[in-house]
């Protein structure tokens, strides 16, 4: 049998500089195969599941999807749509359809990458071998560098006056408010309150990727809803994390966040966070990142910094994963940087909180053998085909963890601890004028322990669509330093009843 091919076009999706959010969508589906394969397993599963012809589907997917990507899904649909439908009446699957699809040049010497179990069909691993894709593409989003200059006032408390420059949440308040409100808390008239910062990575700013848009039996036009807003944040869900989320969430759960706890403990705080969280960060890439934190030294409300990169010391998607994890030195010399630059930025009586590396193992043992969102239908694609699909293409989160060599997944996390005593020796033995600080370990294990007591399991705790990002545990964190360091938190402030009573919402976030 004769394998056809796709018209070789739209080679403009390599290398645009600054994209929108809907390109950034429309590149990751048509230039890289894990983009390529989830759409056209999609699609399948659509037409499966209704019954109908793959073009049936094609047109329905390309109805669920907001007014803004119709027009290109219908183009889409016109161009690629026969091909596509020809191969899936064959009966391949979609990582046969990808490939022959030819939307990205192949690497010479790359293995094949497949999702689903090669399909029996004849043609098959030949003309794989001559398509065989080994783009470069952080899962992340990270190299593909949306314009950040997007991210509005999900990453940050929202500014109540554009035109003052000297308005703006977290700062002391003017001559006690006695005019107008100078931070922006909702309130005139202030008390001591403070702002909560997040350093961190993509856990950190809640990176997540909605189930429902990859689950045919649960898809409607709603599922869809989000979608723009979601690549125009990189992903990220701020505005629901643990640390820094203010809204209640749309995604699944309820957010429970270090912010809105502090916010209720003394409604002062409203308003003041900041996220300075970015998607593949770690402690090298924290340095200049840390650079985007505002904070008057002079002017402002002291802080409570949480210095949370978790696991991209360890993680990289390289073949020779050990060999490009953060070393101890490399991890001492830049967290130390790092404070330095708090040290001579954070008003005084701030404080900081270095958190450990995550034990990733917990990953690998709760979700290996259970199916991911796109193989629940067909019970054919378990997370560890997903991770070994990833990884092929070299573009896993995580190389160390997310691997059936146990003995690789040990030595990930042996160097996760080795760091994290990095952090906890900083802790015990450096001294800062403008902050105190302090270290705890991620509390992976307790929320899960907790989590379980409610009945959960601990699968339930991790992203469910990369199979990758745990749950941060915001309970435990708060009752360490209330219980530990209660001077972080600060005093619960008396009149929040009857700021609640005048200020209703505080004019909202
Ligand atoms: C800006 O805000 C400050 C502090 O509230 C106030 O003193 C000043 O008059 C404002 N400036 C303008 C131009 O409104
Ligand atoms: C979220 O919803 C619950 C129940 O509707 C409400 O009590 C809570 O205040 C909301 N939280 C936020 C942050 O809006
Ligand atoms: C910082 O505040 C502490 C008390 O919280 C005080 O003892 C110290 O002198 C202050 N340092 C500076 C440089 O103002
Ligand atoms: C990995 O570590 C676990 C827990 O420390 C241990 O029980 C297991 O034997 C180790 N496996 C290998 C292959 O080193
Ligand atoms: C498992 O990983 C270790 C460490 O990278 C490596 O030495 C070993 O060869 C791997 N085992 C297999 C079966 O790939
Ligand atoms: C709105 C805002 O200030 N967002 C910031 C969030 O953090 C990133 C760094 O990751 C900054 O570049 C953004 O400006």
């Amino acid at each position: 049998m004769k394998c056809p091919k796709m018209p070789e076009t739209l080679l403009w999706c390599r290398a645009l500089p600054n994209i929108s959010p809907v390109t950034a969508f429309l590149l990751f589906v048509l230039c890289f195969l894990e983009g390529c394969v989830l759409v056209v397993s999609v699609i399948e599963q659509l037409a499966q599941w209704h019954n109908s012809t793959v073009k049936a589907a094609v047109e329905r997917l390309c109805d669920y999807i907001p007014e803004k990507l119709q027009g290109f899904c219908y183009v889409l649909a016109e161009l690629y749509g026969p091909h596509i439908a020809e191969l899936i009446d064959k009966e391949m699957n979609a990582d046969v359809v990808c490939h022959s699809l030819r939307l990205c040049k192949q690497d010479p010497g790359q293995p094949l990458c497949h999702l689903y179990s090669p399909p029996k069909v004849s043609c098959f691993p030949t003309f794989l071998k001559t398509t065989a894709c080994g783009m470069s593409f952080k899962l992340e989003l990270g190299s593909l560098k949306v314009s950040t200059t997007l991210r509005g006032y999900h990453w940050r408390g929202r500014d109540c006056d554009d035109k003052n420059t000297t308005v703006y949440p977290g700062r002391r308040p003017d001559n006690w408010d006695a005019k107008s409100d100078s931070n922006c808390n909702g309130i005139w008239v202030s008390a001591d309150s403070k702002g909560v910062v997040l350093l961190g990575d993509s856990a950190g700013a809640h990176f997540h990727i909605p189930p429902e848009w990859m689950t045919v039996t649960q898809m409607s036009a709603k599922s869809f809803a989000n979608l723009p807003m979601a690549f125009s944040d990189e992903l990220d869900w701020p505005q629901f994390s643990e640390i820094t989320g203010f809204l209640n969430s749309t995604i699944g759960g309820w957010t429970d966040s270090l912010y809105l706890r502090l916010r209720k403990r003394n409604r002062c705080n409203h308003r003041d966070l900041q996220n300075i969280s970015q998607n593949g960060g770690s402690s090298g890439n924290l340095l200049s990142l840390i650079k985007s934190l505002a904070r008057n030294q002079l002017l402002d409300n002291p802080a409570i910094v949480i210095y949370a990169t978790i696991g991209n010391d360890v993680c990289n998607g390289e073949r020779d994963t050990l060999a490009h994890m953060t070393t101890p030195k490399e991890m001492l010399s830049n967290v130390v940087q790092a404070l330095r630059y708090l040290d001579s930025h954070l008003p005084n009586g701030s404080h900081v909180i270095l958190t450990g590396l995550v034990d990733g193992r917990f990953l690998w043992d709760n979700l290996h053998d259970r199916y991911h969102p796109l193989g629940q239908l067909n019970k054919d694609v378990t997370y560890s085909q997903l991770y070994s699909f990833l990884d092929c293409l070299q573009v896993s989160p995580c190389s160390g963890w997310l691997t059936p060599n146990e003995t690789l997944r040990n030595l990930t996390s042996e160097r996760a601890l080795q760091l994290s005593s990095v952090l906890k020796e900083i802790a015990r033995s450096e001294k800062f004028a403008s902050f105190d600080i302090f270290y705890m370990d991620f509390p992976l294990r307790q929320t899960a322990e907790e989590w379980r007591k409610m009945g959960g399991e601990p699968w339930q705790l991790i992203e469910p669509v990369d199979g990758f990002h745990p749950t941060l545990g915001t309970g435990i964190t708060w009752q360490k330093a209330l219980h530990e360091w209660p001077q972080v938190l600060g005093k619960e402030n008396p009149f929040n009843d009857q700021i609640e009573a005048i200020f209703k919402d505080q004019g909202g976030h």
